[in-house]
């Protein structure tokens, strides 16, 4: 099945997905062979690859290692045009909504489509967008942009709605790698009230209490890196809630 309409079955059907972000920079083979065993258990629903800052070419060796020894879909999150691989299943293809920087609303878009549009990607149309996560992110910096005030949900409810009328497909809620908060429990639910595209959150998820409130919140799909960079035992206590609430739901 293609990623997007899995997406939306499984939003249909109550169920939620982890992915584990994958940062090329950082991982190594014993750690990415841990995570092929854990996806290939179930305990994994999504691979995302990619960071704000990739400064080693080691994306293209990520990919392929992961295509070779796993069984789920790996799917790019990049940080900019140079981090396409035609490797992979799918791409995010984000549209940073929540800033005013035209390069990363659509100009980057239109440097990487003819490529996109001769590959055989999934191409996923996401309304991206960062929140204020109690201190500046990578990918605030790197955007030059900033992120929407934590305490505004009508701020976010208006800017993914605005970001679906123009045919994004997906929202991602951001609060950036290793932040210190993750996106508040308020903002997702105002979300999920209100639209029905699948809602990606993501930033800050340590501990299992924090993903389960997100998840209760509604977000569908939520990311988790940095904790699993240090300890990838974290997967299967966050599989177990993940995938429970897929039964309860
Ligand atoms: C994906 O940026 C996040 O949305 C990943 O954040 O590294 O804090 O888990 P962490």
């Amino acid at each position: 099945m293609q990623i997007f309409s899995e997406w939306q079955t499984k939003k249909a059907q109550g169920k939620k997905s982890l992915a584990v972000l994958i940062d090329p920079d950082k991982a190594s083979e014993a750690h990415l062979k841990a995570l092929c065993k854990k996806a290939n258990d179930g305990e994994i629903d999504y691979f995302f690859v990619g960071g704000s800052l990739l400064t080693t070419n080691r994306l293209d060796l990520i990919v392929s290692y992961l295509k070779i020894n796993s069984e789920i879909p790996v799917i790019l999150f990049p940080g900019n045009t140079m981090q396409v691989n035609l490797k992979a299943d799918g791409i995010l293809l984000l549209s940073l909504i929540s800033g005013r920087n035209a390069d990363l609303l659509i100009g980057k878009h239109v440097e990487v489509a003819p490529l996109l549009a001769k590959s055989a990607l999934e191409i996923i149309s996401t309304g991206y967008m960062l929140i204020e996560s109690g201190k500046s992110t990578s990918v605030s910096y790197i955007s030059g942009t900033l992120p929407i005030p934590r305490d505004k949900p009508e701020i976010a409810l208006s800017t993914a709605l605005a970001g679906n009328m123009l045919g994004l497909k997906c929202n991602y809620l951001e609060a950036g790698s290793g932040a210190h908060y993750s996106v508040p429990e308020k903002m997702i639910n105002a979300l999920k009230e209100k639209i029905d595209a699948p809602l990606i959150v993501g930033g800050g998820i340590r501990d299992t209490k924090t993903a389960k409130s997100i998840l209760d919140a509604g977000a569908d799909i939520i990311v988790v890196g940095t904790k699993i960079e240090k300890d990838n035992s974290f997967i299967t206590a966050l599989a177990k809630i993940v995938h429970t609430e897929k039964t309860s739901a």
